[in-house]
């Protein structure tokens, strides 16, 4: 089954022209549309020797691209000697189909491109199988393309002609692709049902941690949640400067003051446009970040588009049905800021984040605090007047508080004791009955 690893499909040594389509909706970076593909490409172990950016208004059905700019890119595939032409767009099996005709070499796509460096990064068995599931699932509708290209490439070495010959055309491929469809159907639901059983092993796991408190650390790739999360708790993750270093999830104990300790999750990082069947096969890994009582949002405030990036990854939580869940944003990297006017207005325009930089420590004890805080982990010795006829009251405060001393004044009562802050609230929700000092 080499060919539905789609092996050939890999970018690593080869010399790769990058392409961005530009439309009126699109989420790149203005200033520089193909700074995040080069940096995948670089990551997936291509050599960037070309690059083109086309705006357009709205996409060409067939190519995506039109024939003008599709001969423009066959003529630059030759000129420097391209392997590989790398779109930042997600491409369908025809327009893939369509523009290898028309330039003669391999096209991948963005998607593409992010799952094969997935499946180079995957280093435990299961993210091994989310990723085989992810690639086969978005390879399966491409066979024909692949089989069409196979054939192309031997037909046009044959004639000479090169491009169109084997598109469509049956013979001994057309039957390989049916037996090769059928394999592909039987493996996927062997690794569904493979995962599937990983998957409710994890949510039991995570589940039967219910008591403890636990903290998960979220953001784009590359923000510095990896570095963080050695900090805090020592653990000796992998840490680099490329994009997708953690693919695994690791979970260790947070110790944030004596005798107050919650877990805390390093997860894979996010980009924008995730392909949806990296999503959804990952979940297993991110079950930590649906689950935690608190998401760590980790963002990169040296990068100019820190406002982008924190888009991106609210909408990639939104995906996983935890945009509600309870969330800390923290600015990291802030000893990369040079300027500091940026610095001001990032502060303005976050009110409510925390400053950090994971590399020198700073801002890191606010950080505990604020956990602290929002674990229930700051005890508070708090002065009650309540009216003891008010049974529900009554109950959580015996519930959540640690009495002290207690007195009875015809229906008061009185009472000393020391309750978790953030239960504080809950408390003067009683009304009247009862007064908090
Ligand atoms: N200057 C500076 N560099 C940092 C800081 N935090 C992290 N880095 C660097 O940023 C790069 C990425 O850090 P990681 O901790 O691997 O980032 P990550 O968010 O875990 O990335 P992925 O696992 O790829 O999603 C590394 O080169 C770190 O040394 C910081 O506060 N300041
Ligand atoms: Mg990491």
């Amino acid at each position: 089954m080499a060919e539905l690893d789609r092996t050939e499909m890999g970018v690593q040594a080869e010399r790769a022209l990058l392409v961005s389509v530009m439309l009126p909706d699109s989420n790149a970076d203005p200033h520089d549309p193909l700074g995040e593909l080069r940096n995948l490409a670089k990551t997936a172990g291509a050599t960037v020797v070309d690059e083109m950016v086309a705006k357009r208004d709205r996409l060409n059905p067939s190519m995506y691209i039109g024939t003008g700019k599709a001969e423009e890119i066959a003529q630059r595939v030759e000129f420097n000697n391209v392997d590989v032409v790398i779109f930042d767009n997600d491409l369908s099996p025809g327009q893939i189909r369509e523009l290898e005709g028309a330039v003669n070499r391999k096209v991948i796509d963005r998607s593409e491109l992010i799952l094969d460096i997935f499946a180079a990064h995957a280093r435990t068995s299961e993210s091994r199988l989310q990723v085989e599931l992810a690639q086969l699932e978005y390879t399966y509708p491409r066979l024909r393309h692949m089989w069409s290209h196979l054939e192309r490439v031997a037909g046009g070495a044959a004639t000479g002609a090169g491009a169109v010959g084997g598109i469509g055309t049956r013979g001994p491929g057309e039957k390989q692709l049916e037996i090769d469809r059928r394999l592909v159907q039987k493996r996927v639901s062997v690794l569904k049902r493979q995962l599937a059983e990983i998957d409710s092993r994890k949510v039991r796991q995570v589940r039967s941690r219910r008591d403890v408190f636990s903290v998960c650390l979220v953001g784009y790739t590359n923000a510095g949640k990896s570095t963080l999360m050695k900090l805090l708790t020592g653990q000796d993750v992998y840490i680099a400067d490329k994009l997708f270093a953690t693919l695994d999830t690791k979970t260790s104990r947070w110790n944030l003051t004596e005798g107050q300790t919650v877990l805390l999750s390093d997860t894979v990082g996010f980009v924008r446009d995730l392909p949806h069947h990296l999503v959804a096969s990952f979940r297993a890994t991110l079950e930590e970040a649906i689950w935690a009582d608190l998401l760590i949002h980790v963002a990169d405030a040296s990068h100019e588009r820190v406002e982008h990036e924190i888009a991106a990854v609210k909408a990639v939580l939104a995906e996983l049905g935890c945009e509600e869940s309870d969330t800390l944003l923290v600015l990291n990297k802030i000893d990369k800021i040079n300027d500091p006017m940026r610095f001001t207005l990032l502060r303005k325009q976050y009110e409510n984040a925390l400053f950090i930089s994971a590399a020198s420590g700073k801002g890191v004890e606010q950080l505990v605090e604020t956990v602290l805080h929002r674990s229930g982990g700051v005890v508070a010795r708090v002065h009650i007047e309540a009216d003891f006829r008010n049974g529900r009251l009554m109950q959580f405060i015996s519930k959540h508080a640690q009495i002290i001393h207690q007195d009875f004044n015809e229906d008061v009562a009185v009472i000393e004791a020391d309750m978790p802050e953030n239960r504080l609230a809950e408390l003067r929700m009683f009304g009247k009955s009862v007064a908090v000092k």
